[in-house]
């Protein structure tokens, strides 16, 4: 098989007999050779559901198998990082059926408005196929589902209508046995900006078997719901995300100041890959701490990575931020052995003992801690500073970084600058006090520890 080829010549559809889905990825297939667009300039986005078994029937377009109801957003998600780190020609095309579109449905309106440059296939088949045929927000009226066997009582939500009241810029409909679907679709995805293709289709594992189905009926169904399909009216010439991002209004001066300062200006002396773990209390600027770092990290030229945690509930409990460190890509951004670990309260203490951090820190691991704590069961060095009585709660997770730079000065404090002006005026204040107080902490201990 050629690699200029989208859907593999020997795929086995995995759908049921007759479904329409089958229908789709054919269309789907014709289009992007209409196209002619390198498969791997194609970001095939699908939810969950049958829908979503599409994935591996197209090997050469990149794919993502999303959650229920959020492919939209993970979608718009790359479309955004197009937009704003410009990699160059990634278009998600979105596969998604009439349950996801319902449970993820301010996705999709949000899309619309934000006029991201995605395309959304939307398989109408009136019901929740993998789940047994229970009802969505778009089933028709009269028609019988699982969860509605008499027939359905509330009247479909015309998912085209409301995409319209969000601005969408190219909107269109169609049955999954139309000849012109195709073009359509291969039309959409041309089209720069927000498009959908609603295309209304039968489940024949439910749908026609409970509504006898045959025939001309769903051409009966559609008709009654008023449907129009073709290419339908809809707002185009709304400018894209992508060229109101490029007219960068000064009105947004704390974003334009960032790339500059962001600029490798100078170099950090580190020469391979560091992990560090900082765990606190929420609301004690933890995870905030954390993002400053890594901001001084990228105005130092290295490559950084933040994963947050904390509990649901954001102002109790614990507060962590996972960081990767290193002068070269970072590939994976898991936390099996850290170097580095500052914990900066008992909340903090109490969850890396849960999640297994103390258990996996080696004898090389620097472990920083408040000196009210006790000991962790771990292996490393200790070094127990006055983090939050010196430096104060809030302080204590900035001054715990600023404390172990001292030790291992990797951060030029010129990145600390740059650090700190993409910050608005009034909001550098704080941390800058905490770095001084956490380099002030490690000089008193001199000699002390390691
Ligand atoms: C958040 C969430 N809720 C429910 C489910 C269970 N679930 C899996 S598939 C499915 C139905 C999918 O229906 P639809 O999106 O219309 O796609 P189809 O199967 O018809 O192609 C549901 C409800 C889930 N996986 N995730
Ligand atoms: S259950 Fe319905 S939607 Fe799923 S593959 Fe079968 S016919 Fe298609």
């Amino acid at each position: 098989m050629a690699e200029n080829q989208y859907l593999a010549p020997d795929a086995k559809l995995p759908y049921c007999r007759g479904c329409g889905h089958a229908a789709v990825v054919r269309h789907l297939s014709r289009a992007l050779e209409r196209l002619q667009l390198p498969p791997r300039s194609i970001a095939l986005t699908t939810d969950i559901g049958c829908v979503g078994l599409a994935d591996s029937l197209f090997p050469y377009l990149h794919t993502v198998h999303t959650t229920h109801g959020r492919s939209t957003a993970f979608a718009t998600g790359m479309a955004l990082a197009e937009v704003v780190l410009e990699p160059g020609g990634l278009k998600p095309v979105v596969m998604i059926g009439d349950g996801g579109a319902m449970i993820g449905l301010l996705h999709l309106v949000h899309a619309a408005q934000l006029n991201v440059d995605i395309t959304v296939l939307l398989h109408n088949n009136f019901l929740f196929g993998m789940t047994g045929g229970q009802h969505s927000a778009l089933t028709p009226l009269d028609f019988a589902t699982a969860t509605t066997p008499g027939g359905n009582w509330t009247p479909p939500l015309d998912l085209v209508a409301l995409l319209r009241a969000a601005h969408a810029g190219f909107l269109a409909r169609h049955l999954a046995t139309d000849a012109a679907l195709d073009a359509t679709i291969a039309e959409a995805i041309a089209y720069p900006g927000f498009a959908l293709v609603e295309i209304l289709e039968l489940c024949t594992a439910y749908g026609t078997r409970w509504n006898q189905l045959t025939g001309s009926k769903l051409k009966e169904i559609i008709a009654r719901q008023g449907y129009q399909v073709g290419r339908l009216e809809a707002e185009a010439g709304r400018p894209t995300l992508r060229e109101l991002y490029r007219r960068a209004p000064p009105s947004r001066p704390a974003r334009a100041a960032a790339p500059e300062a962001e600029k490798p200006m100078t170099a950090s002396p580190l020469t391979a890959e560091l992990r560090l773990v900082v765990a606190g209390s929420a609301g004690e600027r933890v995870q905030s701490a954390a993002a400053l770092f890594c901001r001084a990290a990228l105005a130092a030229g290295l490559y950084t990575t933040q994963k947050n945690d904390n509990p649901v509930t954001q102002g109790t409990g614990f507060s962590l931020a996972e960081i990767c460190l290193s002068p070269r890509p970072i590939e994976y951004t898991g936390m099996e052995n850290p170097d580095v670990v500052i914990v900066a309260s008992g909340d903090g203490w109490k969850e890396l003992q849960a999640n297994g951090t103390f258990a996996r820190c080696r004898p090389e691991t620097l472990l920083l801690i408040d000196a009210e704590l006790e000991a962790p069961p771990a292996q490393g060095r200790l070094l127990r500073l006055e983090l939050r009585r010196a430096a104060s709660p809030s302080r204590a997770a900035l001054a715990g970084l600023a404390a172990w730079l001292v030790l291992s000065p990797f951060l030029p404090d010129a990145a600390w600058q740059a650090a700190l002006a993409t910050l608005s005026a009034d909001r550098r204040a704080e941390p800058s006090e905490a770095l001084r107080m956490g380099r002030e902490l490690r000089a008193d201990r001199t000699g002390t520890n390691p």
